[in-house]
């Protein structure tokens, strides 16, 4: 199966991987349960990352089996433009009923970065339904990550998922991101310092002036880039400035929803409420993609005005709410209230937090990072090879089975939220193990 550049690789062109390194030594998964992969050798891998910061309740799970199963068998395929069925409905209630009060609308998508790029049309077209067709600018972050397509890597902060793709959308700014090692390395949960940094967007405001600025977007956690909490009062902040001025608030719950921060949504364990939610991953436990927006209804009622036979919103896609996918969504979000996931990140926070910071002085570590079932473990970068040393302590993990993912030098933990405290154990002496022995 395995064979070093065997020619049945060549023709799949993979996502955001090193595609010459991997042929030549694959890594291969062929089957999944509960909190573990199998490879295609038939060695168990634990997964440390719920597959992609996606599989939330575990893999595979039987009652989320079954619903796509019977799903497809009874009705395949709807088409969602002037037309719909009976699970789009019960899903985005279920939804709603999880956002914070007043988000009580949804639009659904086929992944995150369709979700963003939903969410961007929809600021901008609010505004220009309201008569403010002037507020033009959108405001993302340094460091952020927003998907890959157009409207997500403009609004995004991360050099190499930009530099190769042109000037992408105009009229886009960048507040500073918060990581600020030298203030806040090695805080337990969120850090002390760094609330004042979301003034940055008074700044641009000033610069631009805020009737030219349509939404600022954020993730209330950022992850891609290598988890980064929000400072104490950075998000309170940055909603107040954006009530100021008649901005959006747009938070990317893609990685945070469903539960990874002990609550539903980050917005509630942060107790700020923005205008709009992006969500995706674990809205089906991976299982089908999908993803959401998740908006106040304020926003949603501005769109219903005009000649009721008009379409109020020109945007959606083939697949958006697909029967299979809510299908796994309506199984998945009763398996997630059955067992209680969405709080359970807010149990283990403690125990997972202390297996985390039991590494701190481990060589080359210079942060660690938690909150809920997240974590990031910051290691100093290999002279002149940057990202080499954190991709060899994954090696390492995946030899001795366990499943991490880095990103540049900041190794990241997002497992299932089904994970008991043995698993966390394990999880942290692997790579424990692993960063000691490489170099
Ligand atoms: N927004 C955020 C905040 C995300 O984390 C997306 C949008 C895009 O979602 P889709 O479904 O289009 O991939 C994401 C996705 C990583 C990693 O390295 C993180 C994501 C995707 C791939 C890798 O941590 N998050
Ligand atoms: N390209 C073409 C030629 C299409 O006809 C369509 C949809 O009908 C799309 C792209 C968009 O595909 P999707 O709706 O799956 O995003």
């Amino acid at each position: 199966m395995t064979a070093p550049a065997d020619h049945h690789l060549d023709a799949y062109w993979m996502p955001f991987t090193a595609n010459r390194q991997f042929k030549k030594a694959p890594r291969l998964f062929t089957k999944a349960s509960g909190m573990h992969f199998w490879t295609d050798e038939g060695r168990q891998v634990l997964d440390g990352v719920a597959g992609l910061w996606c599989v939330n309740a575990g893999h595979a799970r039987p009652r989320i089996v079954q619903a796509i199963a019977e799903q497809a068998a009874e009705l395949d395929y709807a088409p969602p433009f002037q037309m719909a069925h009976p699970k789009a409905f019960a899903l985005a209630q279920k939804v709603a009923a999880l956002a914070p009060t007043g988000m009580g609308k949804v639009f659904f998508t086929n992944s995150g970065s369709e979700s963003v790029d939903t969410a961007l049309k929809m600021a901008l077209a609010y505004h220009r339904v309201r008569g403010e067709g002037h507020r033009t600018r959108l405001i993302g972050r340094e460091r952020g990550y927003h998907g890959v397509n157009f409207g997500g890597i403009s609004v995004g902060g991360m050099v190499a998922n930009r530099k190769m793709f042109g000037a992408m959308l105009a009229g886009v700014d960048h507040l500073r991101h918060t990581h600020d090692p030298a203030r806040n390395a090695f805080s337990v949960g969120q850090p002390a310092h760094g609330a004042e940094l979301a003034d940055d967007l008074e700044r641009l405001v000033a610069l631009h002036d805020a009737s030219t600025i349509a939404a600022v977007i954020v993730e209330p956690i950022a992850g891609s880039t290598g988890v980064l909490i929000p400072p104490v009062g950075y998000l309170q902040r940055l909603r107040e400035i954006c009530d100021r001025h008649g901005i959006l608030l747009i938070f990317d719950e893609v990685i945070t929803g469903f539960g990874r921060t002990g609550a539903p949504f980050a917005a509630q364990t942060y107790g700020v409420t923005p205008d709009i939610i992006t969500c995706a991953k674990g809205l089906t436990n991976g299982c089908v993609p999908m993803g959401g927006v998740i908006v106040k209804d304020s926003i949603h009622d501005t769109f219903m005005q005009g000649p009721e036979h008009l379409i109020e919103f020109f945007h959606g896609y083939t697949y958006s709410a697909h029967p299979l996918a809510c299908a796994a969504g309506l199984a998945t979000l009763e398996t997630y209230a059955e067992e209680g996931l969405l709080t359970r990140a807010r149990e283990l926070e403690g125990y997972f937090a202390e297996a985390l910071h039991s590494m701190r002085d481990l060589p080359h570590v210079i942060d660690i990072r938690n909150t809920g079932l997240v974590g990031g473990i910051e290691l100093s970068p290999r002279a002149g090879a940057p990202t080499q040393r954190a991709f060899d302590v994954f090696l390492a993990c995946y030899e001795a089975g366990v499943l991490i993912r880095t990103t540049g030098d900041t190794i990241a933990l997002s497992p299932p939220l089904i994970i008991e405290r043995a698993q966390i154990d394990q999880i942290v002496g692997t790579l424990a193990d692993a960063i000691r022995r490489v170099a």
